[in-house]
């Protein structure tokens, strides 16, 4: 998978992507990002890219010329499958989101800034709009990394058997249920013994009590989904 963002702060992206799971992908050459520097494609000396909004108001808009000579030059090179807007008044991210554009080849993704961005390119040219939550945050950049780490933990061969998507929290529709490690007395905390007795059907059946008990207490809503 090949994923450009497009960004005024690059720095901002260029950390939290280098690490973890997400990291490996990149080493491995499963998940390449191409982190594009808006700026460069910004008007005049100044390399400006944002500008006052028509009407008034507090705020500068991000102008549709540099993101646009932005876009095509990406689409000289590659073919999008879409070109998503992190925005909060977007759709909200969620596991089968996820699970979906972890099938795509080549993404696009647009962070805003300020007021955000003008409201033609989101008319004309993005073909998706995602936020990650009810809340507000400065720029695009950190709700772009979470959806790339979303989506890049899924893709074929980035994870292993320990870190299997398949045992994820939301991925069967339930929370996960608790973990344990050593040792199995802990300053007279106990580790639940069925999972020290080696019978694997009672284990499961454990966990799949656990993690239901878990859902119904915490998610409600993800049992009234189905
Ligand atoms: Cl995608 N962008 C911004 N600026 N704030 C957000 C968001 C996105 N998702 C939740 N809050």
């Amino acid at each position: 998978m090949h994923i450009s963002i497009i960004t005024v702060i690059p720095d901002l992206l260029q950390g939290p992507l280098q690490h973890s799971i997400i990291g490996r992908a990149g080493k491995r050459g499963l998940l390449e990002i191409d982190v594009v520097d808006l700026r460069e494609y910004g008007i005049g000396k100044h390399r400006q890219v944002d500008d006052y909004a028509y009407g008034g108001g507090a705020g500068m808009v991000m102008m549709p010329g540099p993101l646009m000579a932005c876009i095509e030059s990406l689409q000289a090179i590659r073919s999008y499958d879409e070109i998503i807007y992190m925005a909060p008044d977007g759709r909200l991210l969620d596991q089968p989101m996820a699970n979906r554009l972890s099938l795509k080849g080549n993404l696009m993704i647009l962070c805003g800034h300020y007021k955000g961005i003008d409201e033609r390119i989101r008319q004309h040219v993005v073909t998706m709009e995602v936020s990650i939550g009810n809340y507000v945050l400065s720029g695009g950049e950190l709700a772009a990394a979470v959806l790339v780490d979303a989506v890049g933990r899924l893709l074929p061969g980035v994870m292993n058997d320990e870190t299997s998507a398949l045992f994820d929290s939301f991925q069967d529709g339930l929370v996960a249920p608790p973990v344990y490690t050593r040792p199995a007395r802990f300053r007279d905390w106990e580790v639940p013994s069925v999972l020290l007795s080696g019978n694997e059907s009672a284990i499961e059946a454990w966990r799949y009590e656990q993690a239901l008990a878990r859902t119904r207490q915490r998610r409600p809503t993800m049992l009234q989904d189905e």
